[in-house]
């Protein structure tokens, strides 16, 4: 990693750590663990949220450094985006990032758009998780349980449970020596991929039920309006994962989930199996992520976003 970024944290007495927007298990998981590393050697850090974190995650340890944005206003010495392909992922914190002396931005995102002064940007990298444990390794950081618990979630999430096509030897060689530090899989498995409420199992029925086939059966289309939400009394980050129900068909290859979060505001997920790279087709939409996972927030109404995304995956279909 470059000297400068290193060096930055190295200085910096006071770190705010933002993860993206709806954060996952990887924004969330690598963000706690450099929270805690950095805590350790006596810097005062905090973890800048968007949103509060889903309960899914909440048993993770350093989620007490997380605070909200209206709760602070302290202008820190050194600010780290982590996992966020691009500022329209900081929302309404985007700002506030770009107020400290020092910026840095650690992703695997390939569509990141280098906003920082120090970026390190890896998309060979399967989760940011791997990214940040690499550092604390280059930075002489000891990884005790804690922070392992916190990387082992950022990768095991990212990679679908060493499923996806991101996942590599070096992936397996990460999570092996996270292991090692004693932590418990079964129980952190459970907890990440067993440990659904009732409200999401009601949402998931209803998303199944409202999945559409297009293009000869090779694009997935599901689409929660707010009254679907409202009517399960589904929150928002209980829509997490439901885009993986479409790939999963048969003979799909993309899978979309066009989520209605105001009246003219839809947030996209989109997923692809083999070879559609679903980045562009964000991208296209001003958003971003990964070949096989992507997404972006389109203005509109539902039913145009849902027409015109279909109409651009229809190409990026033929094109075999
Ligand atoms: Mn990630």
């Amino acid at each position: 990693m470059e000297k400068g970024l290193i060096k930055a944290i190295e200085t910096a007495e006071s770190i705010a750590i933002f993860p993206h927007t709806s954060a996952d298990g990887d924004a969330i998981g690598s963000s706690l663990a450099l929270a805690l590393a950095l805590k350790k050697t006596g810097k005062k850090v905090i973890v800048y949220m968007e949103e509060s974190i889903p309960d899914t995650y909440k048993f993770l340890p350093g989620s007490e450094l997380a605070v909200f944005i209206s709760e602070n206003d302290d202008i820190m010495g050194l600010n780290i985006a982590l996992d966020t392909g691009d500022t329209a992922r900081l929302a309404s914190r985007a700002a506030l990032f770009f107020k400290a002396p020092a910026t840095i931005n650690i992703d695997h995102h390939i569509t990141n758009t280098k906003f920082a002064q120090y970026n390190h940007v890896d998309a060979s990298a399967a989760s940011t998780g791997e990214l940040v444990f690499l550092l604390l390794k280059e930075m002489n950081y000891e990884i005790d349980a804690d922070m392992a618990k916190c990387l082992y979630t950022a990768i095991v999430t990212d990679t679908g449970g060493f499923k996806y096509g991101n996942t590599t030897a070096e992936t397996h060689r990460t999570a092996a020596e996270l292991l090692s530090t004693g932590i418990d899989v079964a129980d952190l498995s459970q907890k990440l991929f067993d440990n659904t409420t009732f409200v999401k199992l009601k949402l998931t029925q209803k998303a199944i039920e409202l999945l559409e086939l297009y293009e000869n059966d090779l694009l997935a289309v599901t689409v929660i309006t707010q009254d679907v939400l409202q009517s399960t009394g589904a929150k928002d980050e209980d829509c997490d994962g439901l885009v993986n129900i479409g790939r999963s068909i048969e003979g799909v290859e993309v899978s979309v989930l066009i989520k209605e979060k105001s009246t003219n505001e839809i947030r996209v997920n989109l997923r692809s199996k083999t070879y559609v790279d679903v980045s562009e087709i964000a991208a296209a939409f001003g958003g971003g992520g990964h070949k096989r996972a992507a997404g972006c927030t389109i203005k509109g109404r539902i039913t145009d976003v849902k027409e015109q995304l279909i109409n651009t995956i229809k190409d990026k279909l033929k094109r075999r």
